[in-house]
């Protein structure tokens, strides 16, 4: 097998238009186009970008250790996909609007999230994690590509208003093969609204490789519907961030949509329900170790003098208190009543969720009639 296939015969992705600033060692490479879309980022900003990579690390580890002792039914952990989610999250402003999927805890926790929070769906403890409206990100969604839609609705409202917020949908490799996606880039450049479509290419969709789907960059789709499209390194989070500002900047000015894909590696499962070791190989799994997101910021920031001891316990310290906040906030948390899954699912009577509701009450009701009979 020739290095420009994959196994499944596809073309693979080519490397060499990826916008990278810092390389997996951790060296930072001039940029004559982005580079001014970065140059506030200082030593010091870097090495907060550092801290919010490790803490959503933690925070991602917590929930993989609560799920697997029973406290949380499921979890999609980010490993590996830090610097996607903060460069692009620490990127947006309070009033732009953010339509997830399922994986973006990392970005959830840019928005000011309260960490347990981000755990309570996965507990089946609400039907949502937290209200939109007070983070300004939506919560996530399961149905793949439906909240790209949602995104290109609420860019349309944005532009009827004449606001300069943006809208930010996020979704994954596999959901650019759903036909919602399609139809919301065929929508987005027609009406030249202001929407950031923000592709994290893990690599894999459950147990699908992108090559499968797609035989070119996915970053290349986008013209083809009229939107620029912009291929950025994943896991160099100065890139993401500089990347997600264009776009933002294109977008407040007027100059609608564009689509930006990451691309990155999905180094866990793809939930704690799945196992990857039945379809990946292990080799590959390396080859992304060792493009880490946050050991190359860890080797520039070396380079520089700025990681020191000192600073490697405040941010350790930082970590491990936000993830012991979380697991406390996780174990007490109030059951909800069984009938409380009826509600606050729609906001006026509906006919068929009365139905179910009825039905679920007389289930119950018969077990407690069966205990009586038992006495
Ligand atoms: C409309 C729809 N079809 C199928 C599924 C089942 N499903 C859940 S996750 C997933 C793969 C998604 O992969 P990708 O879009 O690459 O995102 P990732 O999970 O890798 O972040 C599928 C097919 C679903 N949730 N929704």
């Amino acid at each position: 097998m020739g290095p420009a296939a994959s196994r499944h015969g596809v073309a693979a992705q080519p490397q060499h238009d990826i916008l990278q600033l810092i390389t997996s060692e951790g060296i930072r490479i001039p940029n004559e186009e982005y580079d001014r879309w970065v140059e506030d980022i200082t030593d010091d900003r870097l090495a907060g970008l550092y801290e919010d990579m490790v803490v959503i690390r933690r925070i991602d580890k917590e929930a993989t250790f609560l799920q697997r002792q029973g406290e949380l039914a499921l979890w999609p952990p980010l490993l590996g996909q830090e610097a996607a989610q903060i460069g692009s999250g620490r990127a947006l402003r309070d009033d732009d609007f953010v339509f997830p999927s399922y994986r973006e805890n990392g970005v959830a926790y840019c928005r000011g999230v309260k960490s347990e929070d981000i755990l309570r769906v996965w507990r089946g403890n609400a039907h949502s994690g937290w209200d939109p409206y007070s983070i300004n990100m939506a919560t996530p969604q399961i149905i793949i590509g439906a909240q790209s839609l949602h995104a290109v609705g609420y860019a349309m409202g944005i532009k009827y208003d004449g606001a300069s917020s943006v809208a930010v949908t996020y979704f994954g490799d596999g959901a650019t093969s759903q036909g919602d996606v399609n139809e919301s880039l065929v929508f987005a450049a027609s009406f030249q609204v202001p929407v950031i479509f923000f592709c994290q290419n893990n690599h894999w969709a459950i147990s699908e490789p992108v090559g499968l789907q797609s035989s070119v960059p996915i970053a290349d789709r986008a013209p083809g519907f009229g939107i620029p499209g912009i291929r950025v390194d994943g896991n160099d989070v100065l890139a993401v961030l500089a990347a997600t500002r264009v776009a933002l900047d294109r977008a407040r000015t007027g100059g609608g949509p564009t689509f930006i894909e990451a691309v990155t590696y999905r180094m866990g499962p793809h939930t704690t329900a799945d196992d990857p070791k039945k379809y990946r190989d292990d080799n590959e799994l390396q080859d992304w170790v060792e493009k880490d997101p946050i050991s190359r910021v860890e080797a520039l920031l070396t380079r520089q003098g700025k990681f020191t001891d000192n600073f490697q316990a405040k941010v350790q310290a930082t970590a491990d208190r936000v993830a012991a906040e979380m697991r406390s906030g996780c174990i007490s948390m109030v059951e909800p009543e069984p009938m409380d899954v009826f509600s606050n699912v729609y906001s006026s009577p509906n006919s068929m969720l009365d139905r179910q509701r009825d039905q679920y009450a007389s289930y119950l009701a018969s077990f407690e009639a069966a205990e009586e009979v038992a006495q």
